[in-house]
């Protein structure tokens, strides 16, 4: 069963870059715009905090039926009863993707980072369902960035929904998605908008029309 569905937006949120609000704020507001899926990426938040706020962001995104996603950790990811993890290639090492599978069953999600296309042709024969690819552009969580040139060769043989990540905004999405990106995700383009709501429905207008052909076969 695909677990994902193709274009989709997901939003990434640290309330780092949220100018000021608070997670829950900064979900509510694209929740209202049309946002897919949503995933906790808090790096510096104590554990106790991230089980209050993690348990808050899943109830608020099940009554809406966006799909929640926490970052690094599948313990955490089952104790606040998400719909699945997000696995960068530093956390494979400490929950590889087969025992984030024991943790969390069949039918939760697990989504894994790549970042070269070898990284990800070796990560395509696992037991993942989405991945993400990236940093595309320039971005402020990682010192490099791979540009858009990879995307058609990922997608050529991608087996699963691919999200393309990093640095993307209104002014280079469409960038992306004219190479045949059908998913995106991000951070900034998003929580640094001064109306997120607004800002979402933009990108998700972007990603329709961006694949108007191919979702119309
Ligand atoms: N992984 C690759 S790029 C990135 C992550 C978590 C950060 C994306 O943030 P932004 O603000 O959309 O560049
Ligand atoms: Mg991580």
């Amino acid at each position: 069963m695909q677990k994902i569905k193709d274009y989709s937006l997901y939003l990434i949120i640290t309330e780092e870059y949220g100018e000021g609000r608070s997670s829950v704020e900064i979900a509510k507001a694209a929740i209202a715009g049309d946002v897919d899926i949503i995933q906790m990426r808090e790096k510096d938040k104590p554990r106790e905090e991230l089980v209050k706020l993690g348990k808050r962001l899943s109830r608020l995104c099940k009554s809406k039926n966006v799909k929640f996603i926490v970052n690094d950790d599948p313990l955490l990811t089952k104790e606040v009863n998400a719909d699945g993890v997000h696995l960068g290639q530093e956390d494979a090492k400490r929950f590889s993707i087969e025992a984030s599978r024991r943790i969390l069953g069949r039918e939760k999600i697990i989504g894994i980072s790549t970042h070269t296309i070898e990284q990800f042709k070796e990560a395509n024969e696992k037991d993942f369902d989405y991945a993400a690819f990236g940093p595309i552009f320039e971005t402020k969580t990682k010192d490099y960035f791979v540009g858009a040139d990879g995307i058609e060769e990922v997608l050529s043989v991608a087996k699963r929904p691919v999200f393309f990540i990093g640095g993307i905004d209104l002014s280079n999405v469409g960038d992306c998605l004219g190479r045949g990106a059908k998913n995106i995700a991000l951070i900034r383009g998003i929580t640094e908008a001064d109306d997120i709501t607004e800002r979402t429905r933009e990108f998700k207008e972007a990603i329709k029309d961006g694949n108007k052909d191919k979702r119309q076969k």
